[in-house]
């Protein structure tokens, strides 16, 4: 295999001892990302319609941390032109925004259009065309109409045909423009944390059983919307689409077989689900867990596996429908056969899988539970995924750390983080992975879901309490801005000062 041969080249230059300056190509895509209810706010104007965030943060306060919402956020639907020159600030040269599928059908259905929200998204695009900033749009980035919900939301398998009817909506209006498509944000997080358990909307908690059946419709709807562009726009409007997956690495505590096999299981539960429909060459769900979930059906007296199956036909309309893998990239766990095992519900996806997950105490901790500085974890998710897919075009499209908000605009946590991800990334080319760009998360603070202002993600800071939402860089978005200046990262580079400018051509 090519790839592996190269991956043995990266290893015998590692351990030499000569020092040289590593760069980032040329045409590498360098941006930030953000998604629409947790930066844009202006939740009733123009028309827009409700969605499942709305509803839930209106109906059921007590389950955001503090309390808040995303009605009004960073107010981004009403600051266009400063969020353009932010990432003119950056030199970025693509910015990553998603699409509000409730103010642009405010019902969810294609009947009625709503034009505020396609001007809006206009607005936006052409403003950043203008300073050659590339549009990367997400479709779908967890915020679903409402209406839709009531009517079953991922569990109905019609969700295919409704995303369908969307898409061709979003395609007409913004497709002569944006060339890099990505479907859905995170089918992990969608239906594991939104239909399996209570980490986000609509925070169904049906365990074992929701995760399994959103992930097939939704896997299917994805291949409807790429079939769509495929045939009917791919030809004239000359872009890619591709779908974005949550990937953070899961290797073996030890190097057991034991431990082995509850890490390769980890992985299917956690993104091989997602991932195996459409990427790898037979299609279906992959196949140890469903192995496993069918038997652990059969034991707890279920007439039929909790996972479905793809049927031959469903197999084949969903596998090959990706231009890219999109990754989403925060951190890494060390997963036993053994150790760290805790009880889960039964039946449960974490239940179904009984492994344990384990984080060394001395990697650099964020102010997210989850999220820890795991070492070279972007080069370990991505060459395996390489050699098991057969090496895709891949974007980096979520990198991200997170801190408190009375934390410091030196934000030097975020700085180690940033530097450490990048070199991270020089890695993963240097073994000849197909990676062709990377985006940060976030380019400003925004509505951390469940976690509400409490955890901040951005290279700009925030000001939650003043009217214009008031926007200042951190020390990370000078260091982010001087690596994709020089296509160098420099340990030693220090702002001379926090205050910003646009550089020429830019
Ligand atoms: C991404 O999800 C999302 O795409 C983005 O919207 C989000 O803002 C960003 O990362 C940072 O979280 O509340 O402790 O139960 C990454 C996966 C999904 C991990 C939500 C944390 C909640 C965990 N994240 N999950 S918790």
């Amino acid at each position: 295999m090519k790839l592996a041969v190269l991956l043995s080249v990266v290893a015998v230059c590692h351990t030499a001892t000569v020092k040289h300056e590593r760069r980032f190509p040329d045409d590498f895509i360098f941006g930030c990302a953000t998604a629409a209810y947790q930066v844009e706010g202006a939740w009733n104007e123009d028309g827009k319609g409700e969605n499942i965030w709305d509803y839930l943060t209106h109906t059921n306060p007590t389950v955001i941390r503090d309390q808040s919402n995303g009605d009004v956020a960073a107010d981004s639907y009403h600051h266009v032109e400063r969020d353009v020159e932010m990432m003119r600030e950056l030199g970025l040269d693509a910015y990553r925004f998603s699409l509000s599928w409730s103010r642009i059908l405010p019902t969810g259905f294609a009947n009625e259009v709503n034009q505020a929200g396609i001007n809006y998204y206009n607005n936006l695009i052409n403003e950043m065309l203008k300073y050659n900033i590339q549009p990367i749009v997400t479709m779908y980035h967890w915020d679903l109409p409402q209406r839709l919900q009531e009517l079953g939301g991922f569990i109905n398998p019609l969700i295919a045909d409704w995303y369908e009817d969307y898409a061709k909506v979003v395609f007409d209006n913004f497709g002569d423009r944006v060339k890099l498509w990505i479907t859905f944000n995170e089918p992990r997080e969608i239906c594991y944390e939104g239909y399996g358990a209570t980490g986000l909307a609509p925070i169904l908690n049906a365990t074992g059983v929701g995760t399994y059946i959103c992930a097939k419709n939704l896997a299917i709807a994805h291949a409807k919307a790429y079939h769509l562009y495929n045939n009917e726009y791919k030809a004239r409007q000359g872009g890619e689409c591709g779908i974005t997956i949550s990937v953070n690495w899961f290797g073996p505590l030890t190097d057991s077989e034991e431990d082995e096999f509850a890490a390769e299981l980890r992985r299917q539960a956690t993104w091989g689900l997602y991932a195996e429909p459409i990427f790898s060459a037979e299609g279906g769900f992959p196949k140890e867990l469903a192995a496993r979930v069918a038997e652990k059906s059969a034991e707890q007296g279920f007439p039929w596996s909790r996972m479905p199956e793809f049927t031959d036909e469903e197999k084949k309309f969903v596998r090959g429908t990706s231009d890219f893998f999109g990754v989403n990239h925060y951190t890494a766990f060390l997963v036993s056969a053994t150790k760290h095992i805790q009880q889960h519900a039964v039946p449960s996806l974490l239940d179904d899988i009984g492994v344990g997950s384990y984080v060394p105490p001395e990697w650099m901790k964020s102010a997210s539970s989850w999220l820890t500085l795991a070492p070279n974890s972007i080069y370990n998710a991505l060459t395996h995924l390489a050699s098991k897919y057969n090496n895709p075009v891949f974007y980096i499209t979520e990198n991200g750390w997170s801190n408190d908000p009375t934390a410091s605009l030196e934000d030097d946590d975020r700085v180690t983080y940033y530097r450490a991800a990048l070199e991270s990334v020089l890695n993963t080319l240097d073994a000849g992975v197909n990676l062709k760009g990377y985006m940060t998360w976030s380019l400003m603070d925004n509505f951390e879901w469940l976690k509400g202002y409490t955890e901040r993600f951005g290279l700009y800071e925030v000001d939650f309490s003043s009217p214009e939402r008031t926007r200042t860089p951190r020390k990370s978005a000078f260091v982010y801005k001087e690596i994709l200046r020089t296509r160098t990262i420099d340990n030693s580079y220090e702002p001379s000062s926090l205050i910003m400018t646009i550089d020429e051509g830019h």
